[in-house]
C-alpha cells in the first residue's frame, strides 16, 4: 500500500463551530497540515471567522487576523511587509476567503495582491454561495443552483448565469503558482499546500468546499460528493507554475455528472437535458485542460536520445 504522506500535527483543534459534514472545515484541517505551524491567516467576514474566532475563543494553532470582507488581498499584502520588516521570513502568510470574499467582494483587492507580486497565499474555499449570511447566490454558484436569492417557484428554475471561473482570473495575473484542491483527495491536498508554502511569490489555492445545508445533502456524503465532482471532470484537479500546467489526477474516463447532481437538493429541479448539457460542457472544459497541459509541457529535449557522433 502506498505510504500516507499526511504529516500528524493537528493545527485545528476540536470545539470549532462549523456544521457537521462542512468543506471548508476539511479544507481549514488539511491546508494547516501542509502549511505548517509557522503561518499567519488573514480570514474576512465569511462561516470561516465565525467557525474559528468567537472572540475570545479560537480553534485554530495558528495566529489568525479578522479583516473586513473586501480586503484580504490588500490586508495579506500589509503582513507580508509587516512580517518582512520584522525579519520574519519563514512565515507564510495566507488569505483564507470564501467565494464570496474571493471572486466577488474581495477580486480588486485579490488583483491587486497579484498584480504587486506580493509573497503571499490566497486561498479561496469554494463553497459556492453566500453560506454564512444565509445561501444567498454568488459569483461562483453554477448556472441553474437554488438559493434563497435565486429561488425555484414562480416560474423561476435558479440562477441564470454561469459560475465564475475564477482560476482564469487568477492566472491572467501569471502567479507563481495555483492549483485546485479537494479534501476528497487529502494528499493531492496536503503536497500542494505543501508547495503552496514553499514557493515564493504570489500564490492561490481554490478548494472545493461541499456545504450540507447551503447544497442540501446530508452531512455524512460531503467526501463521496466531493470525490464524484472530481472524478466526473466538474471540479478537475491541476496545478499551475510559471504557467505550466499539470492534472494531478487523471486516467480512466471521466463519470457521468447526473449522479452528482441528483445527490443534491440545490439541483431537485432539473430535467434530463438540462444534465446532459452540464454534462457537455464538463466534457470540453475538460478537453480545453487537457489541451493546455499539452501546449504547455516544457520542452522534452532531455529525454531525446542523442545519438553520440560517430567514431572518426
Ligand atoms: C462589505 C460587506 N458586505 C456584506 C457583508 C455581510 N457578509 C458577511 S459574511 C458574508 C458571506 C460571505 O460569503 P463567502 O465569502 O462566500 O463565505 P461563506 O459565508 O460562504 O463562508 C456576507 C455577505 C460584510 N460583512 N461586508
Amino acid at each position: 500500500m502506498a505510504k500516507l504522506t499526511i504529516p500528524a500535527q493537528e493545527l485545528m483543534y476540536r470545539g470549532h463551530a462549523a456544521c457537521p459534514g462542512c468543506g471548508p472545515a476539511l479544507a481549514m484541517r488539511l491546508l494547516l497540515k501542509g502549511l505548517g505551524p509557522r503561518t499567519i491567516l488573514s480570514i474576512p467576514a465569511c462561516c470561516w471567522t465565525v467557525i474559528a474566532t468567537p472572540f475570545p475563543t479560537t480553534a485554530l494553532g495558528v495566529a489568525v487576523l479578522d479583516n473586513p470582507i473586501e480586503a484580504t488581498g490588500a490586508s495579506i499584502s500589509g503582513l507580508r511587509a509587516a512580517a518582512d520588516a520584522l525579519g520574519l521570513d519563514d512565515v507564510t502568510v495566507v488569505g483564507f476567503a470564501g467565494d464570496g470574499g474571493t471572486a466577488d467582494i474581495g477580486l480588486q483587492a485579490l488583483s491587486g495582491m497579484l498584480e504587486r507580486r506580493t509573497n503571499a497565499l490566497f486561498v479561496m474555499y469554494d463553497n459556492e454561495g453566500y453560506m454564512n449570511t444565509g445561501i444567498q447566490r454568488s459569483g461562483a454558484t453554477p448556472r441553474g443552483a437554488w438559493t434563497t436569492t435565486t429561488p425555484v417557484e414562480g416560474g423561476r428554475h435558479g440562477k441564470r448565469e454561469a459560475k465564475k471561473e475564477i482560476m482564469g482570473i487568477v492566472l491572467a495575473h501569471h502567479p507563481a503558482y495555483a492549483a485546485t484542491v479537494n479534501p476528497a483527495f487529502p494528499e493531492d491536498f496536503v503536497r500542494k499546500a505543501e508547495k503552496a508554502r514553499d514557493v515564493r511569490g504570489p500564490r492561490f489555492l481554490h478548494v472545493f468546499a461541499p456545504c450540507p445545508p447551503g447544497w442540501k445533502f446530508s452531512s455524512e456524503e460531503t467526501i463521496a460528493l466531493g470525490r464524484l465532482a472530481t472524478e466526473s471532470g466538474l471540479f478537475p484537479l491541476y496545478e499551475v507554475e510559471d504557467g505550466v500546467y499539470r492534472l494531478t489526477r487523471k486516467g480512466g474516463s471521466l463519470k457521468p455528472v447526473d449522479e452528482y447532481v441528483r445527490r443534491q437538493g440545490r439541483f431537485r429541479h432539473w430535467s434530463p437535458e438540462e444534465i446532459r448539457e452540464l454534462g457537455d460542457e464538463v466534457r470540453a472544459r475538460w478537453e480545453a485542460l487537457l489541451r493546455l497541459e499539452r501546449e504547455t509541457a516544457p520542452a522534452r529535449a532531455a529525454a531525446t536520445p542523442v545519438l553520440a557522433p560517430a567514431p572518426a
